[in-house]
């Protein structure tokens, strides 16, 4: 659907040429690509910051992925294993979504509905069909819903991410609160398996962990600009905190040398251990609640 959209709501060209959702209600800004189903930016009516980071060296062309926002992973995160050449965190944030339903609420925030169904290409990376459907509330608080189903008549085993990037004053200043007593997959330790033992995280170097078993729901306390983002989350038991630092960022063509210190993911996760596998005909839905204080 690209016609008769409601007011606050217009489809148009975003940077590289696509198109680009944009919302402007009296509860946010926002804005949306159909590109991976890209949620670049949202911004509640009356916070001066924006709540999600991009890269101003992010490429917007098809096949490459958005530096920042909310990349949607799936059907694998981070390398897959079984294919070391294909597109790590998967295919879903490469294609092209189509646009299912666009509403405007009584109260202002916006209803976004996107979809994605296997095709020849998909299969051609990933050889299971599946229905991915993409649900964004976007008001004072954000909500994302992501559903996958297995249309197929065998199952299907995927993981999957809200790969979500805040904005944050200085990241050597902020604090991660939710995981105490967990354990982690330290990616900068060869995925060495370790106890969260502070009860906050703090970042002082490169950080790139998947929290295991974990429904926890997530406070970002940023002082710098006096807020606190919640993110909680349902059918999910991993969470990921990343920050690339100082070399990966240098070693990231989409990501600015002097970028680091103004964002940290916190990320909605179904991975490793706790990869999903559907039965035929079944669906599977993972949402992050997010909000400020
Ligand atoms: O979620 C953290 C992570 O897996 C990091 O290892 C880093 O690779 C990051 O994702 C970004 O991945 P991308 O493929 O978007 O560059």
């Amino acid at each position: 659907m690209t016609s008769g959209l409601p007011p606050g709501i217009t489809l148009g060209e975003g940077r590289g040429g696509l198109p680009r959702l944009s919302v402007a209600t009296a509860r946010c800004t926002a804005e949306v690509y159909l590109h991976g189903a890209h949620l670049c930016h949202w911004q509640p009516r009356g916070h001066p910051h924006p709540v999600l980071w991009m890269s101003r060296e992010s490429r917007f062309e098809p096949g490459a992925p958005i530096r920042g926002g909310v990349p949607v992973c799936f059907p694998w995160f981070g390398a897959n294993a079984g294919a070391p050449a294909a597109p790590p965190h998967g295919i879903a944030r490469l294609n092209a979504w189509a646009l299912d339903r666009v509403e405007v609420e009584r109260d202002g925030s916006a209803v976004i509905v996107l979809s994605l169904a296997s095709d020849a290409g998909t299969r051609a990376a990933a050889p299971h069909d599946f229905a991915l459907t993409y649900a964004m509330r976007l008001g004072d608080t954000l909500s994302l819903a992501l559903t996958v189903a297995n249309p197929g008549d065998g199952p299907f085993t995927f993981e999957e991410a809200l790969h979500t990037y805040f904005a944050v004053s200085d990241v050597r200043h902020v604090a991660v609160e939710g995981l105490a007593g967990a354990t982690f997959v330290d990616k900068t330790a060869g995925g060495t398996r370790k106890p969260q033992d502070g009860a906050v995280i703090t970042i002082s170097g490169e950080t790139d962990r998947l929290y295991l078993n974990t429904p926890a729901a997530i406070t970002l306390a940023d002082p710098g600009f006096g807020r606190r983002i919640h993110v909680a989350k349902s059918g999910s038991l991993a969470s990921v905190v990343w920050n690339p630092w100082i070399a990966k960022s240098r070693a990231m063509p989409d990501f600015g040398d002097d970028e680091w210190p103004g964002m940290i993911c916190i990320e909605t996760a179904n991975a490793a251990d706790h990869a999903v596998t559907l039965p035929p005909g079944a669906s599977h839905s993972m949402t992050a609640a997010i909000a400020l204080s």
